[in-house]
């Protein structure tokens, strides 16, 4: 029998005489053979993220008015959520696994402190003077770093500047909601510990070696500067060895895994000219511009980004960005859903 013909001869629901479809309800049964196309569809899944582009510009005004209209005793977090329509603007979701928010902070607000289940990370956007402190660690917030809140670290935000402050919040909260393993606890503000970890992991390569006993700390570095992650890429391109994509992955620096469980996070830069054809592979992904102007091609839709700008993309779809610019790199910031997917065993790269 072909294919095609067991596709369409399965028995829908319909076939069936009501009265044992209301026996099987009754008994909180449900017969597998309508839905079994649906919910393991021929070939590639079903997905719901849609490609979907958030410009800096329609966010900025609206997150400052939030400001005016919320008092951040009010919100605790004051966040604008990117939400994809593919999901339903109310499931806060911007692919299956991933979630997005833009954050303001005012001058001398505080975020309080609390610590849950889910991973975040910060990638800062706009303004000087802010501070993360994650478990005792004070990281100051400056624009294009990635500082990492991991799952169960308490953590509160800061502002002793002067201008308003704004970052990308990048959360695995849509996959540990639907785990039903997401809850927060609040708790007080923490002893603030001298130094900045960051520097223990200043070079890469190099590690610290303590002399009795090796820190067991699943995250020791919470802070990876802009500044540092920038050189490496301009470093990268400059040598005969780069490869075609100069890409760098955010890593736990003692064991060389992804720095945080659930999503990756990298950062890439384009060339002057450069256009990057991204295979097809099955974790959903989110671009969001540092530096340039970046045209993105997704499936049917062509975004193009400036700085600030976001965008993400479905699983299983080619991806191709291009540097606008002929004469300036850009800088993307990436997050996707790999670590879940290859712990998961569904990681698929299709070319
Ligand atoms: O800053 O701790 O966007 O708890 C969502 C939940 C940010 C945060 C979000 C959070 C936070």
């Amino acid at each position: 029998m072909q294919d095609q013909d067991r596709f369409d001869t399965l028995g829908r629901l319909e076939d069936l005489p009501q009265d044992y479809r209301d026996e099987l309800s009754s008994k909180n049964l449900v017969p597998l053979w309508p839905s079994l196309r649906a919910v393991l569809p021929p070939g590639t899944p079903a997905r719901k993220t849609q490609p979907t582009y958030w410009p800096y510009a329609a966010i900025k005004p609206l997150l400052l008015k939030a400001g005016e209209l919320t008092p951040i005793e009010k919100a605790e977090r004051r966040v604008l959520v990117l939400a994809n329509p593919g999901h339903g603007l109310e499931k806060m979701q911007a692919s299956a696994a991933m979630y997005l928010g833009m954050q303001l902070l005012l001058p001398g607000e505080l975020a309080p402190p609390h610590r849950h289940t889910p991973n975040a990370v910060r990638m800062v956007v706009e303004g000087e003077g802010a501070w993360t402190l994650v478990n005792g660690e004070k990281c100051p917030m400056q624009r294009g770093d990635l500082i990492l809140t991991p799952t169960g670290l308490w953590h509160e935000h800061g502002h002793d500047g002067e201008q308003p402050v704004i970052w990308l919040d990048v959360l695995d909260l849509p996959l540990v909601y639907y785990m039903e393993a997401s809850y927060h606890v609040e708790g007080p503000s923490q002893a603030v510990k001298a130094g900045e970890g960051v520097k223990s992991y200043a070079r890469g390569g190099l590690r610290p070696s303590p002399v009795f006993e090796r820190s067991n700390q699943a995250y020791p570095m919470l802070r990876y500067p802009w500044e540092d992650a920038r050189a490496a890429l301009l470093e990268m391109a400059s040598d005969a060895f780069a490869a075609e994509a100069v890409q760098i992955t955010y890593m736990q620096p003692e064991t060389g895994a992804d720095a945080q469980n659930i999503l990756g996070f990298y950062a890439l830069m384009l060339r002057p000219g450069q256009t990057l054809s991204l295979p097809a592979r099955s974790p959903a992904q989110v671009f969001h511009v540092i530096e340039g102007q970046v045209k993105a091609s997704i499936v049917d839709s062509s975004f193009t980004l400036s700085e600030a700008d976001t965008c993400c993309a479905p699983g299983y779809e080619k991806v191709t960005l291009s540097n606008l610019s002929a004469v300036q790199s850009a800088f993307v910031f990436i997050a996707d859903e790999s670590p879940l997917h290859r712990k998961l065993g569904v990681y698929e790269n299709r070319g």
